[in-house]
C-alpha cells in the first residue's frame, strides 16, 4: 500500500480561544473543555489520529494552555522507545516577538518541528470535535488524488454556513475543490440538497513539501490572517491543487449506523450541551463503548462511583445518565445527566437534564436543571439553579437562549 511507505506527521491545533464557549473557557484553553465526565475535547482528535497509526504528533497551543499541557503531558504519554510522541508545543515567538496570529502562522512559527521529522505528509487536525474518524483512509485518498491539500469535508443546514468554510467542488470532477468560502454570509446550497452545504471539518492532509511552501508565502503577506481555512486553503484551491475528502466514506471499525457520521462543532453552550444529551440517549447517537475505536483518556486513580440510601433510608432513582467515576449518589434523583468525576449528590436533591465537571457538590434538597456546573461548583442545601433564568441571571451566571444556565468554576450556589 503506497500509504505505508510515507511518514504521516499529525499537528493538532489547540490554540483556539473558544469565546463562545464562555464561561467555560474563562480559564482553559477549548480544547481542555471537559467532556462527558472523563474526557477533555483534545481526546477525540488525539485518539482518531493514534487509532489512524499516526504516532508523532504535536500539539500546537497558545491560549490559556496551563490545564491543557498537563492534561498532554499526563495522559498521552507514549514509550519514547518506539519513536512515537504526543507533545504540546506553546507559542514560542520563534519568529519574531507575537503569539500565533492564526492557525496557519501556529503552523509558520513550528516548522522546525516539520523540518526535525521530515515527513512526506502531514495531517492537521482542530481540536474540538466529538467524532470518530479514520484518517488513514483519508490520507489514502490524498495519495491516490495527487492534490496537494485535501479538505474533510460533511454536509451541514445552509443556515450554518457562516461558522464553516463552505466548499463548491467541480462537476466534471467532485473530487476536487472548485471554490472554498471562509464563513460566508450568503451562499447557495448543494445541487441534490439546496438546504445543505458540504462543510470544511477544519481536518486537512498536505503534502509536506507543499504545507511548508504555503505556509511561508502566507507569513510574509501582511494582508493575509494567516488562517488555515480564511487563507491556506483558498490558496491550494485558487491554483487546483486542493480535494475533498467526503467523511461519509469514512469507516470507522466498531461504528453504528446510528453513529457512523457523527461529527459535531462543540463550539457553542447549546452543542456543547446537546453533544452530552447524545450520549445518553437509550441507543446513544454517539457511543462512547466502541472498543474497536476507543477513545482515550485519563485513567482517573479513583474508586467507581457509588449509589447508596441516604441516612433515613430513602432510595435514589438514576435513569439515562453517565456517573464518572469517584462519585457517590444518595438517596437523590439523577435523570439525563453527566456527572463528572468526584461529583457528590446528597439526600433528596434532584439533577435533570444537566452536566457537571469534576468536583461537582450538590447538598441535600438542592435542584438542578437544565444547567451546566463547572468544576468545584457548590450547590448549597435547599438551593436551585436552572428554574429561573431571571434569577440566574441576577446571580452573574450565564444563561443561554435556549434557557440553559452555566454556573462558573468554583461558584457556590446559595438558597
Ligand atoms: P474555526 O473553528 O472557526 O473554523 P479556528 O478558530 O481557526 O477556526 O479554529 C480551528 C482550530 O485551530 C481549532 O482547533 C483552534 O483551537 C485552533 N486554532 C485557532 N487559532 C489558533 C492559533 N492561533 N494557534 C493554534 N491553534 C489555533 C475552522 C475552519 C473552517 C471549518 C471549521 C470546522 O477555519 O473552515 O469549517 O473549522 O469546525
Amino acid at each position: 500500500m503506497a500509504q505505508a511507505q510515507k511518514k504521516v506527521f499529525g499537528i493538532v491545533l489547540a490554540g483556539g480561544e473558544g469565546k463562545r464557549l464562555m464561561p467555560l473557557t474563562t480559564d482553559r484553553a477549548k480544547p481542555a473543555v471537559p467532556f462527558a465526565g472523563q474526557y477533555r475535547l483534545i481526546d477525540f482528535a488525539l485518539a482518531n489520529l493514534m487509532n489512524s497509526g499516526l504516532n508523532q504528533i504535536v500539539v500546537l497551543t497558545q491560549y490559556k494552555s496551563h490545564s491543557l499541557d498537563r492534561h498532554i503531558s499526563q495522559t498521552w504519554r507514549m514509550p519514547a522507545i518506539l519513536g512515537a510522541y504526543v507533545s504540546s508545543v506553546p507559542a514560542q515567538q520563534r519568529r519574531g516577538k507575537h503569539w500565533f496570529s492564526g492557525s496557519a502562522d501556529a503552523i509558520f512559527q513550528s516548522l522546525n518541528l516539520i523540518h526535525d521529522e521530515k515527513p512526506d505528509i502531514v495531517v492537521v487536525v482542530g481540536a474540538d470535535h466529538v467524532y470518530r474518524m479514520d484518517f488513514a483512509q483519508m490520507v489514502q485518498q490524498h495519495i491516490d488524488s495527487g492534490l496537494g491539500a485535501t479538505v474533510a469535508a460533511i454536509r451541514q443546514p445552509i443556515e450554518m454556513s457562516t461558522a464553516f468554510g463552505v466548499i463548491d467542488t467541480d462537476p466534471n470532477n467532485p473530487g476536487r475543490i472548485r471554490e472554498f468560502l471562509e464563513k460566508p454570509e450568503q451562499v447557495e446550497g448543494l445541487p441534490d440538497s439546496p438546504k445543505e452545504i458540504l462543510a470544511s471539518m477544519g481536518n486537512y492532509v498536505f503534502d509536506a513539501d507543499k504545507l511548508i511552501e504555503y505556509v511561508t508565502r502566507d507569513a510574509e503577506n501582511e494582508d493575509s490572517k494567516h488562517d488555515m481555512g480564511g487563507d491556506i486553503i483558498p490558496a491550494f484551491v485558487a491554483n487546483g491543487d486542493a480535494g475533498v475528502y467526503d467523511f461519509i466514506h469514512n469507516d470507522v471499525p466498531g461504528s453504528t449506523p446510528r453513529d457512523r457520521d457523527y461529527w459535531r462543532d462543540v463550539g457553542t453552550i447549546d452543542s456543547f450541551y446537546e453533544a452530552h444529551m447524545d450520549l445518553i440517549a437509550t441507543l446513544p447517537v454517539f457511543n462512547l463503548y466502541n472498543e474497536q475505536w476507543p477513545i482515550m483518556s485519563q485513567q482517573l486513580n479513583s474508586p467507581p462511583a457509588k449509589f447508596v440510601r441516604d441516612g433515613r433510608g430513602t432510595t435514589g432513582t438514576m435513569i439515562d445518565s453517565i456517573i464518572s467515576l469517584g462519585s457517590v449518589i444518595s438517596g437523590s434523583h439523577i435523570e439525563r445527566s453527566v456527572l463528572g468525576p468526584w461529583t457528590r449528590v446528597m439526600s433528596g436533591a434532584i439533577v435533570v437534564d444537566s452536566i457537571t465537571f469534576d468536583r461537582v457538590q450538590v447538598e441535600p434538597g438542592a435542584i438542578v436543571r437544565r444547567a451546566i456546573l463547572d468544576k468545584n461548583v457548590v450547590v448549597r442545601e435547599g438551593a436551585s439553579v436552572g428554574e429561573n433564568p431571571d434569577l440566574d441571571r441576577a446571580r452573574g451566571y450565564t444563561v443561554t437562549e435556549s434557557g440553559l444556565t452555566v454556573v462558573p468554576k468554583n461558584a457556590v450556589v446559595e438558597r
